[in-house]
């Protein structure tokens, strides 16, 4: 057999015909080489064998964009191939939007939220809003690189009850503390939540930048929301 013929033989199996845990660790491979339609693919049938959209996310998913994360920052993997595996982790979200977003809930408040200056990473601020738009919310994505301006544009625009901002850059999440300081000096803090979340942040953080509240990551955030929503119609103080 030739060496080509060998190649072939061992890239031609069905996805479908491998067990959860081979297809999970397979998904983290085709992750890492952007392959978006096995991503799909392998996002439907693990959904198919009645896996909650949650697992898949975080276990398929999430944690194969980790090792993505590792490569890169390690210099094995360049910004096109990250490109390429962020691009094939967006195909198995928007299978998993419908359900992350099914709660069938009436809106119980709204939410601006973008990526700020500076930074183009979007994912996590995505997930973040499928999470809120789950747990009830209206949710209004204005994408990523935002402006103080962007962002008081859309708070005037759309009067949510939460303003959320994400980054993922050490150099770009100080631009929050922008944000918050420019809603003081305009007399508008205190008509909003100012919900923050990134990698690179924390807690102290969080309370640094004058935000009402730090989350660590979606669910957490879905969590939060409500819980400050209604605190603060019922009159109480937010901060958390
Ligand atoms: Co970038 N990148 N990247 N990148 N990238 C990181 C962030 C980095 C940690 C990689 C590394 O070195 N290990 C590193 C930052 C280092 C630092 O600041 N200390 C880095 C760098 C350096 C860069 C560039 C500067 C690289 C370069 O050009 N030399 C460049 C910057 C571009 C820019 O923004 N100006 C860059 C570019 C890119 C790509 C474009 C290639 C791509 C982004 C594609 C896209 O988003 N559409 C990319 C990616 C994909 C990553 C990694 C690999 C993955 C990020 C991700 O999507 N994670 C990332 C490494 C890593 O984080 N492990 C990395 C999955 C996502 C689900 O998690 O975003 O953390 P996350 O979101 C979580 C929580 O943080 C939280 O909830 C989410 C879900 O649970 N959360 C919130 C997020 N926002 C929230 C808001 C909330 C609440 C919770 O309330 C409002």
């Amino acid at each position: 057999m030739t060496t080509n013929e060998t190649m072939q033989q061992e890239e031609d199996f069905e996805l479908s015909e491998l067990d959860d845990a081979e297809l999970v660790e397979q998904m983290h491979e085709d992750l890492y080489d952007g392959l978006k339609e096995e991503i799909v693919e392998g996002t439907s049938i693990l959904l198919e064998r009645k896996w909650s959209a949650d697992k898949v996310l975080n276990e398929a998913l999430v944690e194969g964009m980790r090792i993505v994360g590792v490569d890169f920052r390690d210099g094995i993997l360049f910004v096109p191939e990250v490109l390429l595996a962020a691009n094939a982790m967006k195909g198995g979200m928007e299978i998993l939007r419908p359900l992350l977003s099914e709660s069938g809930i009436k809106p119980i408040g709204k939410m601006v939220i973008g990526t700020v200056k500076g930074d183009i990473h979007d994912i996590g601020k995505n997930l973040v809003g499928m999470m809120l738009e789950g747990a009830g919310f209206e949710i209004f994505d204005i994408g990523i690189n935002n402006s103080v301006e962007d962002y008081f544009e859309a708070l005037e625009k759309h009067q949510p009850d939460i303003l959320g901002m994400s980054a993922l850059l050490t150099t770009t999440m100080p631009y929050m503390k922008v944000v918050v300081d420019e809603m003081v000096k305009q007399g508008i803090r205190d008509d909003y939540i100012v919900l923050v979340g990134g990698a690179p942040l924390n807690e102290e953080f969080g309370r640094a930048v004058g935000a009402d509240a730090y989350c660590r990551d979606a669910a957490q955030a879905a969590d939060v929301a409500p819980q400050m929503v209604r605190a603060r119609r019922r009159g109480v103080a937010v901060n958390a």
